[in-house]
């Protein structure tokens, strides 16, 4: 039985308009100094309500979780306003939205940090990777190794970030375990060696990001809650001598907790799709909820994918910056217009807001 990108998707009690999710774009438009989101914002992703499901930019959980200036967070009531913004406007539009919670982990620099600290990772192992600070492009600070101690209370920040994002109005939430990120340094072994019972076996690396699920299920009913993994991608130096493994049990235990949603970023992050030999069909397989595939999806290979049904649903990231009417465009089968590289992370609604629909 052949499904279309186009044909309606019940994702637990919620009814999506179509089979196209607009993937997690990182923006860096938050308003400067609170780091809230606000109307500019509320205007991007109303423009792109026709998706049937958004999924809003990485949002730090906590000022550590920040890696790059003018992300948006979701700790403050200023934050929580600024998110109810855009999620009066995208409901308004008739969408959904939910959003990504996020800890870049060490993917960080020092003046991003409480106090001007180093930031924090499963070991201290550095990125070689660059984060964008409010001056410019810097190296990433060489990152500390979390204190036993310290987990819990990272994993209570999800919690209250979780609880934050139903007071903003959100749909649900997406947890962000993937691109090298906190949760991500956990499960890969290039990146974790600890000794204790966060690090080694791929039971013990799993740990934090099922801690932080088991927190954000206290707020929301499974069905609303989805993760985001890159099993295989090597975004800021990430690496693991089994991924199978590790996210075949990672993965195991969010199916035994019911989540309603698995977003696999195949391939490398925004890179080629065969970087590795993964089997995705396997997670897909042992995994009930819904199977958002994303990396690089074409019209063709997104039909082809849902016909086979090796994918529930489709994200589409950089197509949707350019092209606010995306999911009208694939059903026209027209033109997608193309980026304009420099302003992905600028200021402003230049090359933001600023992207025409066909018919405008
Ligand atoms: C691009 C620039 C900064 C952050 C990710 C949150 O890759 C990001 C991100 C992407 O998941």
């Amino acid at each position: 039985m052949s499904v279309s990108l186009f044909e309606p998707f019940r994702l637990g009690d919620l009814s999506l308009a179509n089979r196209i999710v607009m993937a997690p774009l990182t923006r860096r438009r938050a308003t400067h100094g609170t780091n809230a989101a606000n109307a500019l914002m509320a205007e991007h992703y109303r423009q792109r309500a026709s998706a049937g499901l958004i999924i809003a930019e990485a949002s730090q959980i906590s000022q550590q979780g920040q890696g790059y200036a003018f992300t948006p967070g979701i700790y403050s009531p200023e934050q929580i306003a600024g998110w109810r913004e855009v999620t009066d406007a995208v409901h308004g539009a008739g969408g959904h939205i939910v959003l990504q919670l996020w800890h870049v982990g060490r993917v960080s620099h020092v003046s991003l940090q409480p106090g001007g600290g180093a930031p924090v990772a499963p070991s201290a192992i550095a990125t070689t990777k660059q984060v964008a600070i409010e001056t410019g492009f810097v190296d990433c600070s060489a990152p500390r190794a979390l204190g036993l101690d310290e987990i819990p209370r990272i994993v209570d920040d999800y919690r209250k970030a979780a609880r934050n994002a139903k007071e903003a109005g959100f749909d649900g939430v997406e947890i962000h375990c993937a691109n090298g990120y906190l949760i991500d340094e956990f499960l890969r072994d290039g990146s974790n060696e600890r000794t204790d019972a966060y690090g080694g076996a791929p039971q013990n690396r799993a740990r934090s990001g099922l801690e932080v699920a088991d927190a954000v299920l206290e707020a929301w009913e499974p069905s609303r809650v989805g993760a985001r993994i890159s099993p295989v991608s090597p975004v800021h130096d990430m690496a693991d001598s089994d991924p199978q493994t590790v996210f075949g049990y990672f993965v195991g235990k969010l199916a035994e907790k019911k989540l309603g949603f698995l977003h696999v970023i195949e391939g490398a992050t925004q890179g080629p799709r065969d970087v590795a030999p993964f089997d995705y069909l396997a997670l897909r397989k042992s995994f009930p909820g819904a199977y958002i595939a994303n990396n690089a999806y074409t019209l063709e290979l997104a039909e082809e994918t849902l016909a086979s049904g090796r994918a529930d649903l489709i994200a589409f990231g950089r197509p949707f910056i350019a092209n606010p009417d995306l999911v009208e465009r694939l059903r026209r089968r027209s033109p997608l217009a193309e980026v304009d590289r420099e302003t992905i992370y600028a200021a402003g609604a230049r090359g933001y807001t600023d992207y025409p629909t066909l018919t405008a």
